[in-house]
């Protein structure tokens, strides 16, 4: 059964075929959030295009890798000229000691090849990957499912909820926006485009409104309709200004007044151009708000996208999508294979 079928049948669409598992109605489980073009045909595009978005960051450890192993025994000197190149990729330095440790152990006094150890790593990170590449999680008995996106100043919160409704209506999904971020007259107006080219509508008051009594009326609002599903944007904040990560705090507490079991998913949207920063963004949005799961933009611009691997080994939080371009096709589900092997530069 496709995703989008599954969705449509929890959902009571009527234009999909018949879902081949039986589900029961009166029960709808919880469903991942179906991705856009999730055509088999658009497979190998997709795939292209995660390689060039991700091309920045796998020619500069490709490039690395091939000046350290010309041909050359992997003894100590070899193991920490490795650790080091795997550093400065924004592998962080947990993971850049574990692959190492793993090289050390199984090859160690060996000839190796750059190509070898891309192969190794790619199959590493894999397995580093793997236990956060998970969906979105959408609970049809919430309805709508609430759903806050947070994050720094623009690391592409806005754009992401664009992509995110974009496709969530493509399948089928009743969708609401609330524009969350009342400090700016652009922020409500980017959200509204949004909201036209989605047709999605758009909860929004004016400019220098509470963003908490803001969330408290879209969820009532969302709720009388009946919708699947909202999105509330919120203000860019750096998360060393105390009395703004108070202010997002305030917005969740407004939110369970309105709907004692929502937010219903929390997700931090990350640059991924800032590196090593995003630790601590991570960690204390994470603290602050209760952080469900991840979003990284921008890797298409950067050579620093091995600070997802990072930040998967340090917090284990799921990666719901990443993005690698602007356009709402972009952003796309995180899958652990497919990124290790881009981020290695292999096919
Ligand atoms: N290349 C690229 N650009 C992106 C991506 N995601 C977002 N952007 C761009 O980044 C810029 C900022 O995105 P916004 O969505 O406005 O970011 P924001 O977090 O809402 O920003 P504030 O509301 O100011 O905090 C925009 O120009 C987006 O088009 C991505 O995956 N790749
Ligand atoms: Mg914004």
């Amino acid at each position: 059964m496709s995703k989008k079928g599954l969705f449509s049948r929890l959902l009571g669409g009527k234009d999909e075929p018949v879902a081949e598992v039986p589900v029961p109605a009166e029960v709808p489980a919880p469903v991942e959030a179906a991705p856009a073009e999730a055509a088999p045909s658009d497979e190998r595009g997709w795939f292209g295009r995660l390689k060039s978005g991700l091309s920045k960051s796998s020619s500069k450890l490709t490039q690395g890798l091939g000046d350290l192993f010309t041909k050359r025994k992997l003894d100590d000197e070899a193991l920490e000229e490795l650790e080091e190149l795997l550093i400065t990729t924004d592998l962080g330095i947990a993971t850049a000691a574990k692959v190492t440790q793993h090289f050390a152990k199984t090859r160690f006094g060996q000839d190796v090849s750059a190509e070898e150890i891309r192969r190794t790593l790619a199959d590493e990170i894999t397995a580093i990957l793997e236990p956060v590449a998970q969906p979105l999680v959408l609970d049809p008995t919430h309805k709508p499912h609430v759903v806050l996106v947070v994050g720094v100043n623009g690391s592409g919160k806005t754009t992401t909820i664009g992509k995110l409704a974009k496709q969530q209506k493509d399948a089928g999904l009743s969708v609401t926006l609330a524009a969350g971020d009342t400090f700016r007259a652009a922020a409500v107006e980017q959200l509204k485009v949004w909201g036209e080219r989605t047709g999605c509508p758009v909860i929004a008051r004016g400019t220098g409104a509470d963003a908490a009594g803001l969330a408290y009326d879209a969820i009532t609002e969302a709720k009388a309709r009946g919708d699947d599903l909202l999105f509330i944007d919120t203000a860019g904040r750096l998360q060393n200004k105390t009395d703004l990560m108070a202010e997002l705090a305030k917005i969740v507490r407004s939110i369970k007044k309105a709907d004692e079991t929502a937010p219903h998913s929390v997700l931090l949207v990350l640059d991924a151009t800032v590196g090593q920063n995003a630790h601590s963004q991570v960690e204390i949005f994470r603290d602050m708000v209760n952080v469900s799961g991840l979003v990284l933009t921008k890797l298409d611009g950067t050579a620093r996208g091995g600070v997802l691997v990072a930040l998967a080994e340090r917090f284990g939080l799921p990666v719901h999508a990443i993005g690698v371009g602007e356009q709402a096709g972009d952003l796309r589900p995180f899958e652990a294979r497919a990124f290790a092997r881009s981020l290695v530069g292999l096919d």
